[in-house]
């Protein structure tokens, strides 16, 4: 993908995320407001609208946590058409890849609108204030915790939990959510076996876990497990063989592929996973890992199966 530089959107990246020594190292997010009942983002129905696409497991952690605490009516979303283009993430001009709040035909335009001379990466997920025209923030992590202000569902981080809670983010966003994209974007065997060896040292952990406990704090489901499912969701179908993190699947660990079903059989979240998009994004044309783009056929997974 491209970068916005000075407020102009460039295909090419003069410096890629995956450095000279073959390390994939993600950008930080860099517009970090919140919604607080006395700040300047209060939690009002309606006034916040997000920009997503269906491949990205950060936006998908912002869509989750929207279905799982009901907030469908509150917040509204635009879905990025699910190809790489070089104007990076793109919207049509109608249909369900159309941005019915600014109409823009490319997600580097909400960024430009929010700063006039943006410098940085253009990613989804965006959460837009229709109210001062600002993006609110571009950090997905933060997302989901501030949709805690519109006081719907349970809570997803209780003061209770929260060491628990930050501990398993900790070990979780470097090592499996990051660590899939360390070893399929990794440009040398050391860099790529580093990040696979650390996506099943972590999996082995969790898996620990889980056949002890039904969530990974114990039995109700926070933000931790909210924030591991998207990566679980493309796993087999996609990291498994794309980003070649094929030590093992996830259905090949019992307790892991019994609790990601559990949390796909949960109200709203199944509407929030496409298989077939996952998959086409994933072994979409790319130089470095599929240059032909031909996409597999299988795998035949069955996420229906009784998870209880
Ligand atoms: N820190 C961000 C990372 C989001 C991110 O990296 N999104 C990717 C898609 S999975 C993206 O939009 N990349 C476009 C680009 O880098 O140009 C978050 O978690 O919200």
């Amino acid at each position: 993908m491209g970068v916005m530089i000075d407020g102009v959107y460039h295909s090419v990246d003069p410096k890629p995320d995956t450095a000279l020594s073959g390390e994939y190292k993600r950008a930080a997010a860099t517009i970090r407001g919140w919604i607080t009942e006395d700040g300047p983002f209060p939690p009002q129905p309606g006034r916040y609208h997000l920009y997503v696409a269906w491949n990205c497991p950060w936006a998908h952690r912002a869509l989750l946590t929207r279905a799982f605490l009901a907030l469908e009516d509150l917040i509204s979303v635009s879905y990025a058409a699910p190809r790489r283009t070089d104007q990076g993430w793109i919207y049509e001009e109608r249909g369900p890849f159309s941005d019915p709040v600014l109409g823009v035909s490319a997600l580097h335009e909400v960024y430009a609108r929010q700063t006039p001379g943006y410098t940085g990466r253009a990613t989804v997920p965006v959460l837009w204030d229709r109210q001062t025209e600002t993006v609110v923030s571009n950090e997905s992590a933060d997302i989901i915790r501030m949709m805690r202000a519109f006081g719907r569902g349970p809570d997803l981080y209780p003061e209770a939990l929260r060491g628990d809670i930050d501990a398993w983010n900790e070990l979780i966003y470097p090592n499996v959510n990051n660590g899939v994209y360390r070893a399929g974007f990794a440009r040398t065997q050391d860099a790529y076996e580093a990040g696979a060896r650390d996506v099943f040292a972590a999996l082995d952990k969790i898996e620990d876990q889980l056949s002890r406990t039904e969530y990974l704090t114990g039995p109700e489901i926070t933000e931790a497990d909210l924030r591991l499912f998207p990566t679980l969701a493309r796993f087999d179908v996609a990291y498994h063989n794309a980003f070649r993190c094929n030590i093992r699947r996830l259905m090949d660990y019992p307790a892991l592929w019994l609790y990601a079903r559990r949390i796909f059989a949960m109200p709203g979240v199944a509407g929030t996973v496409d298989f077939d998009i996952y998959k086409r994004g994933y072994f979409s044309p790319s130089e470095a890992r599929n240059p032909l783009g031909i996409i597999p056929v299988g795998p035949l997974i069955d996420w229906t199966l009784p998870a209880d």
